[in-house]
């Protein structure tokens, strides 16, 4: 990454810095995104930018924070910044909006805001294969206690400290319960499971964020005639499923092909996985005209 967009400029990455009294360095007051650019070879497209930043938008409000720039201006900038960039592969796009003030205080009415936008190249976030996951015991916090829909800094700790569980134990990824025991989501992925070709996944009203790739994904199975439906799941149901998969920016669409040990089917990616797979990786680089309007063309 040569720059970075702060605050309306183009400047190099190098100078991107914040000085360690940050009040969001210390207490998570900041909200981002995560976003992916695709390059397929003669063009480089922002995937589903438009609603990547309303959400960047709602995430701020939530928290009491405003962001200056209107999701057309963040759309723009980030054309201008991968522009700069000159990337030709796949580029993971990170904006950021944050308390940048230099104070001990937890007042953060009026204190300085600083709106940023990073890129890089990225590659897989997950193993394609499939990963292994575990339930972990940390549980997804809940609506009242902090605001699980908004993508807060400081909310991350609870996906951080639920992956390091599942890592330590030899897992690749964790799957968090949410305060009454069923299903929430992976530490940064949606979760679906395949039950008699039909796909269910938790709902909205549950401690998940709203994906985007959940609903892209929810979407494209309309389309080749898999049924969805959002009910609240029970832990056991994920060991007894035909297939079980994760959904994010990051993750795309990957595999989960055991769960606390038990293979799912026979521990191998299973058919309806791959074929929303197939679908969604053809979508994100071009390829059905259908969805040219979810991309954000660079070059
Ligand atoms: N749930 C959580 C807790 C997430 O962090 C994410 C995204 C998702 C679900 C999926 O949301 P979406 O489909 O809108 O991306 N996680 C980030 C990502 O870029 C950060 C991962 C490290 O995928």
């Amino acid at each position: 990454m040569k720059y970075a967009w702060v605050n309306g400029k183009i400047i190099p990455y190098q100078e991107a810095v914040v000085p360690i009294l940050t009040h969001a360095l210390h207490y998570g007051t900041s909200v981002f995104e995560g976003i992916r650019a695709y390059w397929n070879g003669k063009e480089l497209n922002i995937f589903r930018a438009r609603e990547h930043y309303e959400r960047f938008h709602r995430s701020a409000r939530i928290i009491g924070l405003k962001i200056k720039y209107s999701v057309d201006e963040l759309i723009n900038a980030t054309v201008e910044l991968l522009k700069a960039n000159e990337f030709r592969e796949d580029v993971y796009i990170r904006p950021i909006h944050f308390v940048s003030a230099q104070t001990i205080t937890l007042d953060i009415r009026d204190l300085e805001t600083t709106t940023a936008i990073l890129a890089i190249p990225f590659g897989k976030y997950l193993q394609p294969s499939g990963v292994r996951a575990k339930v972990v015991s940390w549980r997804r916090v809940h609506s009242t206690m902090m605001p699980v829909k908004a993508k807060v800094g400081g909310i991350y700790v609870n996906s951080v400290i639920a992956l390091l569980d599942a890592k330590v134990s030899g897992f690749d990824e964790a799957i968090l319960l949410d305060h009454e025991g069923f299903v929430a989501e992976g530490s940064g992925e949606n979760i679906f499971i395949v039950k008699n070709g039909e796909l269910h996944t938790p709902p909205i009203y549950s401690s998940i964020l709203e994906g985007i790739t959940r609903d892209t994904v929810i979407k494209l199975a309309a389309d080749l005639g898999i049924k969805v439906i959002e009910r609240r799941i029970a832990r056991e149901e994920l060991y007894t499923a035909d297939e079980v998969f994760f959904v994010g920016t990051a993750a795309e669409i990957t595999p989960v092909i055991n769960v606390d040990g038990r293979d799912i089917g026979d521990g191998r990616p299973g058919p309806v996985t791959t074929r929303l797979r197939d679908y969604f990786m053809r979508v994100v680089r071009g390829e059905v005209d259908k969805y040219r309007h979810w991309l954000t063309p660079v070059y």
